[in-house]
């Protein structure tokens, strides 16, 4: 299977680039962040839970985050691969997702790390704020913690891959096309 992991910081282009990537490869999207607000439009007790952390720019749980992702594994699918966004997001669930994988003998092939200074990621945010309803988009102090916790929390993890010969860096600061472009040679290297 090819499984990929979407790496970076808030806003250096997850989202926007899985939507590319899973169309070119026929993969199945699967991003905690997407199925978090689902659950907070959806008023679950765990949405609402969520809800609190995510507007403060915080993360939530492990254990509720490996827990959305296990079921989604465990679901009936065709799929020839997963692009996993914005998870995983703390060294635990890395390797909860390591355990997960391991059993159904589909390792992670690559993990694509998107680098993005932190003046254009305030600013990528900001912009999509005035659009996008998110709480946490709203303002610069939210967004600042946002990166804290990722600097404290994720940005360890790229030594947990690089250790493993996974990870590959690509700039993410140019268009959103030529960074796809960038990711897909990555992709077609290891397909
Ligand atoms: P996410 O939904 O993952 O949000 P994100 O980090 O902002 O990335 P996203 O994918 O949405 O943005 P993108 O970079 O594509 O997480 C939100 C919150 O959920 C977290 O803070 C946390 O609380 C919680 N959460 C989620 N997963 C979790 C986990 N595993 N563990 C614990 N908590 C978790 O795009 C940003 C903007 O940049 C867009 O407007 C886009 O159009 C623009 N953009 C993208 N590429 C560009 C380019 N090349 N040039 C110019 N603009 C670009």
């Amino acid at each position: 299977m090819l499984n990929i992991v979407l790496f970076g910081p808030p806003g250096s282009g997850k989202g926007t680039q899985a939507e590319s990537i899973i169309r070119n490869y026929n993969l199945l999207h699967l991003s905690t962040g997407d199925m978090l607000r689902a659950e907070i439009a959806a008023q679950t007790k765990l949405g609402l839970e969520a809800k609190t952390l995510m507007d403060r720019g915080e993360l939530v749980p492990d254990s509720v985050v490996i827990g959305m992702i296990e079921n989604r594994l465990d679901a009936p699918s065709q799929t020839v691969g997963f692009v996993f966004d914005g998870f995983p997001r703390t060294v635990k669930q890395a390797e909860a997702l390591d355990a997960l994988l391991a059993t159904r003998k589909a390792p992670i092939r690559l993990v694509l790390s998107l680098v993005v200074g932190e003046e254009e990621l305030t600013r990528r945010i900001i912009a999509r704020g005035k659009t996008s309803g998110r709480a946490d988009d709203q303002n610069e102090e939210i967004v600042k913690n946002r990166v804290v916790e990722y600097r404290n929390k994720t940005e360890p993890l790229a030594k947990y891959y690089a250790a493993q010969g996974k990870l590959k860096e690509v700039k993410g600061e140019a268009r959103v096309e030529e960074v796809l472009a960038d990711l897909c040679k990555e992709i077609d290297a290891v397909k």
